[in-house]
């Protein structure tokens, strides 16, 4: 396994859209323990293809404290979102130290590819519902902090650009 270099917000291949995986084979599998151990190591509860360069529709997701309930997502789809919507803070590993409250549907249910290359489908609420979103979110080329005000937006690139001059 190896760790992966994660891009910083607003660095623009954030931005790309990823493709969606045509075969789950060893490449994808491998690159999903990749994900999986940089997520651990980060420490996060997620992280999409995207985070680290890679352009595909790949996710993990572990909101356990154990670090023992990994779930990946191959080209997911939101097939179903409840009307009601609930107010959540989220962070991101692509946005070290920023934290803001986002409004996202509370329930989603899920159709994906598992490692195998089988379709699944899961529902899902509270963090693991906001955490799916957040993710396919990056997958679209979108960052939690495109939701927020202009002017949020720019004190938060100027903190991230001040932030990589001192860790060069
Ligand atoms: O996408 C990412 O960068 C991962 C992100 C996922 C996420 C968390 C919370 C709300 C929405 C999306 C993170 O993991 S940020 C770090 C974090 O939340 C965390 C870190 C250590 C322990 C527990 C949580
Ligand atoms: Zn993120």
């Amino acid at each position: 396994m190896a760790l992966l270099p994660i891009l910083h917000y607003p660095d623009p291949r954030l931005k790309k859209v990823a493709k969606p995986v045509a075969v789950v084979d060893e490449r994808v599998r491998k690159l999903v323990l990749d994900m999986a151990e940089t997520m651990y190591e980060a420490p996060g509860v997620g992280l999409a293809a995207t985070q680290v360069d890679v352009h595909e529709q790949i996710i993990v997701i572990d909101i356990s404290e154990t670090h023992d309930d990994l779930r990946v997502f191959i080209n997911p789809k939101i097939v179903e979102a409840s009307p009601e919507t609930k107010l959540a803070e989220e962070g991101c590993l692509s946005v070290p130290g920023i934290y803001d409250y986002l409004e996202r549907p509370q329930r989603i249910r899920v159709q994906a590819l598992d490692v195998n290359g089988a379709t699944f489908e899961c529902e899902a609420d509270g963090l693991l519902a906001v955490c799916i979103q957040h993710e396919m979110d990056h997958l679209t080329g979108r960052v939690f902090v495109d939701y927020l005000s202009q002017l949020k937006q720019s004190r938060i690139k100027s903190k991230m650009r001040k932030l990589e001059r001192e860790s060069a």
